[in-house]
């Protein structure tokens, strides 16, 4: 590939005439905007320990009252976008939210889409559109685009969980914005329970759910058996992981990020392709290494670190005679749609 004329082969002049007719050349920035072969990644292979930001989190309890945090969220930030910029990756944020026995986040409706992965303690809640998901370890909870959600705590003890947004996307297209609103009324109807069963949905003539994402908390304990019944059933297998999907279509449980739970048979090593989208993994049981193309991380139970797309990733299983269990959140349902969906296997 040649190399291209630079910005200061030109004589200054020019380029000062150009910039104030908002005009700029191409060839001295082709090479930067279209990489040869692969992209060029802001996003760094980075890691968050649990422990380490546990405690910080609590302070954030003491020092920010609900009133004036609204959302009290410690983000995990790339510090290859800049920490300001609040993105794990190009599409990605991530965020650990406490909520402290008795308080109450005020409901809010956002352009951006949004799940909660719920890291610690028990009693909490989230209201999405009237329906009333209670939180526990483990589940995942969805409140997609335009719907209303508040979160609660009528336990005893501190609350966390993780937010995954695909806020940096929706900011970047000049789309992200919010509504205040007043609490909900809770309404019956459970989409767990609507939808307990794979391969089993309400009959339409009675009971269509006209809702467009029908099933908001996707219970730990269900995603948990179905992984071992899938690991059981298929022995062979490469890879045991189960996709959140909306019931009613099959498809993606949310339009833009992709959410997963993957389980890691005892003591085993998974080899991944290079796929184009970012990818976040957390760990909800046991412990993970990580590769990262060269880097590698140790992942305990609760923590969490992000990947850039087009790099080869190997999960093992940091537990020899038990499954580890790790929830994945990507960029695939973006890239898909977008048409820029990339697979390279390993070299
Ligand atoms: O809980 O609604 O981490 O609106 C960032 C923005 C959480 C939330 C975040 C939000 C929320």
């Amino acid at each position: 590939m040649s190399d291209l004329g630079r910005l200061e082969d030109l004589p200054p002049q020019y380029i000062e005439d150009l910039r104030k007719l908002n005009i700029v050349p191409l060839w001295p920035s082709l090479r930067a905007v279209l990489p040869p072969g692969k992209p060029r990644p802001n996003t760094q292979p980075t890691f968050w320990s649990y422990e380490a930001l546990r405690p910080h989190l609590l302070r954030a309890g003491e020092l920010t009252p609900m009133e004036k945090a609204e959302r009290r969220v410690l983000v995990l930030a790339n510090p290859g976008h800049g920490l300001d910029h609040m993105k794990a990756s190009p599409a990605i944020y991530l965020g650990m939210q406490l909520l402290l026995p008795g308080e109450w986040a005020p409901s809010h409706r956002h352009t951006p889409n949004a799940v909660r992965m719920v890291v610690e303690g028990a009693g909490a809640w989230t209201t999405v559109e009237g329906e009333k998901c209670p939180m526990s370890r483990g589940d995942l909870i969805l409140t997609p685009t335009g719907l209303w959600h508040e979160h609660g705590h009528d336990g005893n003890e501190p609350v966390v969980w993780l937010d995954v947004l695909d806020l940096p996307v929706v900011y970047y297209l000049e789309a992200s914005y919010a509504i205040e609103g007043r609490r909900q009324t809770v309404q019956p109807g459970r989409g767990d329970r609507a939808y307990a069963r794979g391969g089993l949905l309400p009959t339409p003539v009675f009971a269509r759910n006209s809702k467009p994402y029908p099933m908001l908390r996707y219970p730990w304990a269900d995603a948990r058996a179905a992984l071992e019944a899938l690991a059981a059933d298929q022995p062979a297998l490469p890879m045991v992981q189960l996709t959140y999907v909306n019931p009613e279509t099959g498809g993606d449980a949310l339009n833009i990020l992709g959410f997963h739970a993957l389980m890691l048979r005892p003591g085993e090593s998974l080899a991944l392709p290079a796929r184009s989208p970012a990818s976040v993994f957390h760990v909800i049981e046991g412990g993970a290494d990580v590769q990262i193309g060269d880097q590698r991380f140790t992942l305990a139970e609760a923590d969490t670190c992000c990947a850039p797309g087009y790099t080869p990733l190997t999960l093992t299983n940091r537990r020899a005679g038990q499954p580890s269990f790790l929830f994945v959140a990507d960029e695939g349902p973006l890239h898909r749609k977008l048409g820029v969906y990339e697979e390279r296997p390993p070299a």
